[in-house]
Protein backbone atom coordinates (compact mmCIF):
# COMPACT_ATOMS: atom_id res chain seq x y z
CA UNK A 1 0.00 0.00 0.00
CA UNK A 2 1.23 3.53 -0.65
CA UNK A 3 2.47 5.88 1.86
CA UNK A 4 2.00 8.94 -0.34
CA UNK A 5 0.35 11.81 1.36
CA UNK A 6 -2.48 13.10 -0.06
CA UNK A 7 -1.97 16.26 -1.62
CA UNK A 8 -3.40 19.30 0.81
CA UNK A 9 -6.53 21.05 -0.10
CA UNK A 10 -7.08 24.41 -1.51
CA UNK A 11 -8.30 27.07 0.83
CA UNK A 12 -10.72 29.45 -2.03
CA UNK A 13 -12.07 32.65 -0.37
CA UNK A 14 -15.09 34.86 -1.95
CA UNK A 15 -14.96 38.28 -0.33
CA UNK A 16 -17.18 41.10 -1.79
CA UNK A 17 -19.90 44.08 -0.26
CA UNK A 18 -23.27 42.77 -0.23
CA UNK A 19 -25.37 41.31 -2.85
CA UNK A 20 -22.24 40.93 -5.20
CA UNK A 21 -22.80 37.41 -6.05
CA UNK A 22 -20.86 35.65 -3.10
CA UNK A 23 -23.34 33.04 -2.34
CA UNK A 24 -24.32 31.82 -5.95
CA UNK A 25 -20.93 31.77 -7.33
CA UNK A 26 -19.63 29.84 -4.22
CA UNK A 27 -22.22 27.11 -4.50
CA UNK A 28 -21.55 27.03 -8.17
CA UNK A 29 -17.73 26.59 -7.26
CA UNK A 30 -18.70 23.34 -5.29
CA UNK A 31 -21.07 22.27 -7.52
CA UNK A 32 -18.48 22.06 -10.23
CA UNK A 33 -15.79 20.78 -8.41
CA UNK A 34 -17.52 17.75 -6.97
CA UNK A 35 -18.78 17.13 -10.16
CA UNK A 36 -15.25 17.28 -11.39
CA UNK A 37 -14.32 14.58 -8.61
CA UNK A 38 -12.90 17.24 -5.98
CA UNK A 39 -13.21 16.60 -2.36
CA UNK A 40 -14.71 19.87 -1.55
CA UNK A 41 -16.92 21.83 1.37
CA UNK A 42 -18.10 25.22 1.86
CA UNK A 43 -18.23 27.02 4.25
CA UNK A 44 -19.05 30.26 5.01
CA UNK A 45 -18.22 33.00 8.11
CA UNK A 46 -20.07 34.22 10.65
CA UNK A 47 -20.63 30.42 11.43
CA UNK A 48 -24.18 31.53 12.89
CA UNK A 49 -24.33 27.94 14.71
CA UNK A 50 -21.68 27.86 17.44
CA UNK A 51 -22.32 29.69 21.02
CA UNK A 52 -20.44 32.67 19.55
CA UNK A 53 -21.73 32.73 16.47
CA UNK A 54 -25.31 32.83 18.03
CA UNK A 55 -24.79 36.07 19.94
CA UNK A 56 -23.26 37.61 16.21
CA UNK A 57 -26.48 36.84 14.94
CA UNK A 58 -28.66 38.70 17.52
CA UNK A 59 -26.09 41.48 16.94
CA UNK A 60 -26.70 41.56 12.85
CA UNK A 61 -30.34 41.00 13.38
CA UNK A 62 -30.36 44.09 15.54
CA UNK A 63 -31.92 42.05 18.42
CA UNK A 64 -28.85 43.18 20.90
CA UNK A 65 -26.59 45.56 20.79
CA UNK A 66 -22.74 45.20 21.64
CA UNK A 67 -19.89 47.56 21.68
CA UNK A 68 -17.87 47.56 18.17
CA UNK A 69 -14.65 46.46 19.36
CA UNK A 70 -16.31 43.75 21.61
CA UNK A 71 -18.48 42.35 18.47
CA UNK A 72 -15.36 42.73 16.25
CA UNK A 73 -13.28 39.82 18.64
CA UNK A 74 -16.43 37.66 18.70
CA UNK A 75 -16.25 37.78 14.62
CA UNK A 76 -12.80 36.97 15.05
CA UNK A 77 -13.27 34.12 17.98
CA UNK A 78 -15.74 32.88 15.43
CA UNK A 79 -13.14 32.17 12.95
CA UNK A 80 -10.24 30.66 15.67
CA UNK A 81 -13.01 28.29 17.03
CA UNK A 82 -13.12 26.77 13.32
CA UNK A 83 -8.99 26.82 12.95
CA UNK A 84 -8.60 23.06 14.20
CA UNK A 85 -11.31 21.55 11.40
CA UNK A 86 -10.27 23.71 9.32
CA UNK A 87 -6.77 22.68 9.19
CA UNK A 88 -7.85 18.99 9.96
CA UNK A 89 -9.64 19.63 6.81
CA UNK A 90 -7.18 20.76 4.28
CA UNK A 91 -4.57 18.39 5.37
CA UNK A 92 -6.99 15.73 4.73
CA UNK A 93 -7.25 16.60 1.61
CA UNK A 94 -10.60 18.66 1.36
CA UNK A 95 -10.69 22.04 -0.78
CA UNK A 96 -12.77 24.08 1.19
CA UNK A 97 -14.66 27.33 -0.42
CA UNK A 98 -15.29 30.18 2.17
CA UNK A 99 -17.82 32.65 1.53
CA UNK A 100 -15.86 35.64 3.85
CA UNK A 101 -13.43 35.36 6.21
CA UNK A 102 -10.72 38.12 7.80
CA UNK A 103 -10.90 40.60 5.01
CA UNK A 104 -14.81 41.50 5.86
CA UNK A 105 -13.77 41.04 9.45
CA UNK A 106 -11.33 44.13 9.07
CA UNK A 107 -13.15 45.64 6.01
CA UNK A 108 -16.40 46.34 7.90
CA UNK A 109 -14.94 47.28 11.49
CA UNK A 110 -12.77 49.92 9.94
CA UNK A 111 -15.63 51.11 7.77
CA UNK A 112 -17.51 52.30 11.01
CA UNK A 113 -14.38 55.06 11.03
CA UNK A 114 -14.33 54.87 15.21
CA UNK A 115 -11.60 56.42 16.47
CA UNK A 116 -8.67 53.85 17.62
CA UNK A 117 -10.45 50.83 15.27
CA UNK A 118 -8.59 51.84 12.57
CA UNK A 119 -7.00 49.18 9.55
CA UNK A 120 -4.49 47.85 11.83
CA UNK A 121 -6.04 47.22 14.96
CA UNK A 122 -8.98 45.42 12.85
CA UNK A 123 -6.12 43.10 11.38
CA UNK A 124 -4.26 41.95 14.68
CA UNK A 125 -7.14 39.15 16.56
CA UNK A 126 -6.52 37.44 12.90
CA UNK A 127 -2.80 37.46 12.71
CA UNK A 128 -1.90 34.03 12.41
CA UNK A 129 -5.14 32.07 10.72
CA UNK A 130 -4.85 29.86 7.86
CA UNK A 131 -4.57 32.32 5.30
CA UNK A 132 -6.71 31.39 1.65
CA UNK A 133 -4.58 30.53 -1.22
CA UNK A 134 -7.20 32.33 -3.39
CA UNK A 135 -9.20 35.38 -2.42
CA UNK A 136 -11.82 35.99 -5.16
CA UNK A 137 -13.34 39.60 -4.69
CA UNK A 138 -16.68 40.28 -6.35
CA UNK A 139 -16.48 43.39 -7.29
CA UNK A 140 -19.73 45.71 -7.59
CA UNK A 141 -21.08 49.46 -7.42
CA UNK A 142 -22.89 50.02 -4.18
CA UNK A 143 -25.64 51.45 -6.51
CA UNK A 144 -25.11 48.04 -8.55
CA UNK A 145 -26.00 45.75 -6.02
CA UNK A 146 -28.08 47.75 -4.37
CA UNK A 147 -30.68 47.42 -7.41
CA UNK A 148 -30.74 43.37 -7.39
CA UNK A 149 -33.59 43.06 -5.26
CA UNK A 150 -32.29 45.41 -2.78
CA UNK A 151 -29.77 44.76 -0.06
CA UNK A 152 -31.68 42.99 3.42
CA UNK A 153 -32.62 44.21 6.96
CA UNK A 154 -29.38 43.31 8.86
CA UNK A 155 -27.44 46.09 9.79
CA UNK A 156 -24.53 47.17 7.39
CA UNK A 157 -26.91 46.37 4.61
CA UNK A 158 -26.92 49.96 3.83
CA UNK A 159 -25.28 51.88 0.47
CA UNK A 160 -23.33 54.06 2.24
CA UNK A 161 -21.67 51.55 4.57
CA UNK A 162 -21.24 49.53 1.34
CA UNK A 163 -19.26 51.95 0.05
CA UNK A 164 -16.86 52.42 3.11
CA UNK A 165 -16.44 48.88 3.24
CA UNK A 166 -15.79 48.60 -0.60
CA UNK A 167 -12.68 51.29 -0.43
CA UNK A 168 -11.39 49.17 3.40
CA UNK A 169 -11.06 45.84 0.80
CA UNK A 170 -9.17 47.89 -1.26
CA UNK A 171 -6.51 48.61 1.48
CA UNK A 172 -6.75 44.86 2.34
CA UNK A 173 -5.65 43.78 -1.06
CA UNK A 174 -2.52 41.30 -1.15
CA UNK A 175 -0.66 38.36 -3.11
CA UNK A 176 -3.83 36.11 -3.01
CA UNK A 177 -6.16 38.88 -4.32
CA UNK A 178 -8.16 38.17 -7.69
CA UNK A 179 -10.71 41.04 -8.56
CA UNK A 180 -13.28 40.18 -11.13
CA UNK A 181 -15.91 42.37 -12.09
CA UNK A 182 -19.49 41.35 -10.61
CA UNK A 183 -22.07 43.73 -12.64
CA UNK A 184 -21.48 40.88 -15.57
CA UNK A 185 -23.61 37.62 -16.04
CA UNK A 186 -23.64 34.55 -13.77
CA UNK A 187 -21.96 32.41 -16.50
CA UNK A 188 -19.04 34.82 -17.10
CA UNK A 189 -17.91 35.48 -13.83
CA UNK A 190 -18.45 31.83 -12.92
CA UNK A 191 -16.24 30.97 -15.67
CA UNK A 192 -13.31 33.36 -14.28
CA UNK A 193 -14.34 31.68 -10.60
CA UNK A 194 -13.35 28.15 -12.39
CA UNK A 195 -10.01 29.50 -13.59
CA UNK A 196 -8.89 30.56 -10.70
CA UNK A 197 -10.05 27.96 -8.18
CA UNK A 198 -8.86 25.72 -10.50
CA UNK A 199 -5.31 27.26 -10.58
CA UNK A 200 -5.01 27.27 -6.64
CA UNK A 201 -6.30 23.57 -6.38
CA UNK A 202 -3.22 22.96 -8.69
CA UNK A 203 -0.75 24.77 -6.77
CA UNK A 204 -1.37 23.05 -4.01
CA UNK A 205 -1.43 19.40 -5.03
CA UNK A 206 2.20 20.52 -6.73
CA UNK A 207 3.26 21.23 -2.68
CA UNK A 208 2.62 25.17 -2.21
CA UNK A 209 2.68 25.69 1.53
CA UNK A 210 -0.17 26.77 3.49
CA UNK A 211 0.52 30.32 5.02
CA UNK A 212 -0.74 32.54 7.72
CA UNK A 213 -2.77 35.42 7.55
CA UNK A 214 -0.84 39.16 8.26
CA UNK A 215 2.38 38.10 10.46
P1 LIG B 1 -23.36 37.47 5.61
O1 LIG B 1 -24.44 38.40 5.10
O2 LIG B 1 -22.40 37.03 4.57
O3 LIG B 1 -23.90 36.35 6.48
O4 LIG B 1 -22.48 38.37 6.60
N1 LIG B 1 -19.07 40.60 8.86
C1 LIG B 1 -18.69 39.36 8.46
C2 LIG B 1 -18.34 41.34 9.78
O5 LIG B 1 -18.70 42.45 10.13
N2 LIG B 1 -17.20 40.79 10.29
C3 LIG B 1 -16.75 39.54 9.93
O6 LIG B 1 -15.73 39.08 10.43
C4 LIG B 1 -17.54 38.79 8.97
C5 LIG B 1 -17.10 37.42 8.56
C6 LIG B 1 -20.45 41.16 6.85
C7 LIG B 1 -23.02 38.99 7.68
C8 LIG B 1 -22.46 40.38 7.87
O7 LIG B 1 -21.37 40.33 8.79
C9 LIG B 1 -20.31 41.15 8.33
C10 LIG B 1 -21.92 41.04 6.61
Amino acid sequence: SSTAHKPRGSFILFEGGDRCGKTTQSENLVKHLSSKGVDVALWKFPDRQTAIGQMINAYLQGKTETDDAAVHLLFSANRWEKRESMLAALSAGQTLVVDRYAYSGAAFTAAKGIPGLDLEWCKAPDKGLPAPDATIYLSMMPEAAAKRGGYGSERYEKEEMQRSVAQRFQDLRDATWHTLDAARSIEAVGSDVTRIAEAAIEACQEGKPLEHLWL
